[in-house]
């Protein structure tokens, strides 16, 4: 048993968060994760209100306990699904890809608790002052949108800078990572990769199939000149846009080319010309489990390593 001060934040029994994924996390693996006792987050990306409306509702109807939602901070409909978030007084919110300061004050005054991720300690800092209520280090093990830092180095930079609990993300898949996590001085995970591959998630099942077959280097960050890089698995479309990089194309024609393909992966199960956006723990995720037994197994793992590394400190240090 592993708990925190994120618990008592949260109301959650285990400091455990899905990741907010686009056209991935929606009512189904939401509610099952936070079921389980974990934060589960639907994960808003590009869609419109009405449909963040109506995954919230029925994440309701699948679970009394706490849940949240992402906002993209780049989608068109950012303002009005944190409309929606503050008339359906929901439990959290994270957003990734941009700053969501100005939003803070309504979220908070509806009683949401706001929760950004960042990929750089200036960005940490800049938010603290918002009074937020924790943040999400992502390092750029991740999948989807990522910085240049890994967990292992952004993540003891950023509890160094602020005070407020940080969260670690990027890279972690077991409980190996949780225990490092939480070494490094976070007060919890935020896992998304290893939910895809859960029996719960909607997503297509060539999306798991192809995380479970994808190994240690099958992931490749794209669309650095476009300033919004991102990590998928390696495919006909990640190959398009290396060549159209190597090219030095116009950063417009990349972006023209990615639209569309994150839903045409996630949905309609195109992993070979679709965004398969997945993070470096691709390589060791084996097998497709029910939420409740990934994070029961992490939980049981990282406390067995905590305990056994216990003991490696003192005069039996030795033995
Ligand atoms: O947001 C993510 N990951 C995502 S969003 C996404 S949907 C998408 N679709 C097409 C193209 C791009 C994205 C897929 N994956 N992670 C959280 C995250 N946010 N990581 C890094 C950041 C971030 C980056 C820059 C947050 C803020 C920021 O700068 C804000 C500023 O104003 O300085």
């Amino acid at each position: 048993m592993i708990k925190t001060r994120l618990c008592e934040i949260l109301g959650i029994e285990y400091p455990v968060l899905q990741g907010g994924m686009a056209w991935v996390s929606e009512a189904r693996l939401a509610s099952a994760v936070s079921e389980a006792g974990g934060l589960g987050i639907i994960g808003s990306g590009t869609a419109p209100a009405d449909w963040v409306r109506s995954e919230v509702r029925k994440t309701k109807e699948l679970t009394s306990k706490p849940f949240g939602v992402n906002v993209m901070l780049m989608s068109p409909f950012a303002e009005d699904v944190i409309k929606v978030i503050i008339e359906e007084k929901v439990a959290v919110v994270t957003t990734g890809a941009g700053n969501p300061g100005k939003y803070v004050p309504a979220l908070q005054e509806a009683g949401t608790k706001v929760i950004p991720v960042v990929s750089s300690v200036a960005l940490a800092k800049r938010l603290e002052r918002y009074h937020i209520d924790a943040i999400i280090a992502e390092g750029t093990e991740s999948g989807g949108h990522v910085g240049e830092l890994t967990t292992m180095t952004l993540v003891p930079q950023v509890v160094s800078a602020v005070k407020v609990p940080v969260i670690a993300a990027g890279g972690i898949g077991d409980g190996r990572g949780f225990a490092a996590a939480l070494a490094l001085g976070a007060v919890g995970v935020q896992m998304g990769t290893r939910f895809v591959c859960s029996a719960e998630c909607t997503v297509h099942p060539k999306v798991k199939e192809t995380i479970i077959k994808a190994k240690d280097r099958d992931t490749v960050v794209t669309g650095r000149p476009t300033g919004h890089p991102v990590r998928c698995i390696r495919n006909k479309l990640t190959r398009q846009f290396e060549e159209l990089e190597s090219q030095c194309v116009d950063p417009a024609e990349l972006e023209k080319l990615g639209v569309g393909k994150l839903r045409a992966a996630m949905q309609d199960g195109d992993v070979a010309y679709g965004s398969v956006m997945a993070g470096q723990i691709s390589g060791m995720v084996q097998e497709i489990k029910p939420v409740r037994d990934i994070i029961n197994d992490i939980v049981t793992e990282a406390s067995e390593i905590i305990r056994q590394m216990g003991s490696l400190v003192g005069e039996s240090s030795c033995e």
